[in-house]
């Protein structure tokens, strides 16, 4: 018998700092994959676009204003979970208003590019690392 799966779209951002060091996320304990490092980001709403999804996340999660123009698409991660596909592109932003914190009470950390497979990721953001480090 085949089951059909769904698909979830979720957008991710490694916001990049003057130094080159890029922010990452604890998940809050209570919600799936807690205590593993994500870039943060979120589900895409339906009838919202990738960037609207994400200006939306960063202000919730981190408290920062993003433009549009500020964001640019790096790549994406797919993973298949068991009762889902996650597909989740990722972008690159430099340029934002305010001073990033954790606003659901998460820890967050600016990480050297190279320092950033110290910490445990979940399985779609693990592959993204590579790219940054290519990036930075
Ligand atoms: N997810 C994975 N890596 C990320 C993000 C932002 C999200 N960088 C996964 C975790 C959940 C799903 O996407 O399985 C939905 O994310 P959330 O709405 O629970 O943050
Ligand atoms: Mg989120």
């Amino acid at each position: 018998m085949t089951t059909t799966k769904s698909m979830l779209l979720v957008v991710a951002c490694a916001l990049i700092d003057g130094d080159g060091r890029v922010l990452i996320s604890q998940r809050p304990e209570g919600k799936a994959l807690a205590g593993l490092w994500e870039f943060p980001g979120g589900k895409v709403d339906s009838g919202e676009s990738p960037e609207d999804a994400l200006i939306r996340e960063l202000s919730e999660e981190l408290g920062i204003t993003v433009k549009a123009p500020c964001l640019a698409p790096l790549t994406f991660a797919s993973f298949n979970y068991e009762t889902f596909h996650l597909l989740m592109p990722l972008y690159v932003c430099r340029r934002w208003e305010g001073f990033a914190s954790g606003c659901e009470g998460q820890a967050i950390k600016w990480v050297r590019p190279r320092d950033l497979r110290d910490y445990p990721m979940p399985p779609a953001d693990e592959p993204l690392v590579a790219h940054l480090i290519d990036l930075l």
